[in-house]
């Protein structure tokens, strides 16, 4: 069984919402959720004038193949409204694979572990609560050290839920 950690955001609509179905979905179609981070409220990256994001990172225990989660998480984010216009555009729901146990997939549409993980406080904050242990299999640092050489002014911070 591999450990596959997803990151899930959201920054249009009920932000919060979309998280929660996006989970269910996963949870059913893909694989029993073993772990998930707290969500964090995070200011937009690469796009400075879009509305905040929701972030949050979930940990599944599977065998399916890289390239079917990835058809699956594509599916559900259609289904979950999900618009593809413009590169960093808003979005109702994005959900990114970060690693894939220890593989590294250098595919077109498929690359593992994200490319940009260790760039992104968004990324890094959820991910070091729940994996702070966890080796990057190109870099071979935690994820406890990547989060804190980190270069990243953005502000992320746990968001408190409104009921
Ligand atoms: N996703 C992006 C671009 N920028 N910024 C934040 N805060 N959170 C994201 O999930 C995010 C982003 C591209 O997928
Ligand atoms: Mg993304
Ligand atoms: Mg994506």
């Amino acid at each position: 069984m591999n450990k596959v950690y997803l990151l899930l955001g959201s920054n249009l609509g009920n932000r919060q919402l979309f998280l929660q179905q996006a989970i269910e979905r996963i949870s059913g179609q893909i694989a029993l959720i073993i772990e998930k981070s707290s969500i964090y409220e995070t200011q937009s990256w690469g796009k400075s004038d879009a509305p905040d994001y929701l972030n949050q990172v979930i940990l599944l225990q599977t065998d399916m193949p890289a390239r079917l989660i990835l058809e699956k998480i594509l599916a559900i984010e259609i289904v979950l409204g999900r618009k593809r216009e413009e590169k960093w555009g808003s979005r109702t729901i994005d959900i990114d694979i970060l690693f894939y146990g220890d593989e590294i997939i250098n595919e077109p549409d498929l690359q593992i572990p994200h490319p940009e993980l260790h760039k992104r406080r968004f990324t890094l904050s959820p991910l070091n609560e729940i994996a702070s242990k966890f080796k990057h299999p190109g870099c071979k640092k935690t994820i406890f050290e990547l989060n804190n050489e980190l270069r990243d002014d953005l502000v992320v911070k746990i968001y408190n839920f409104e009921a």
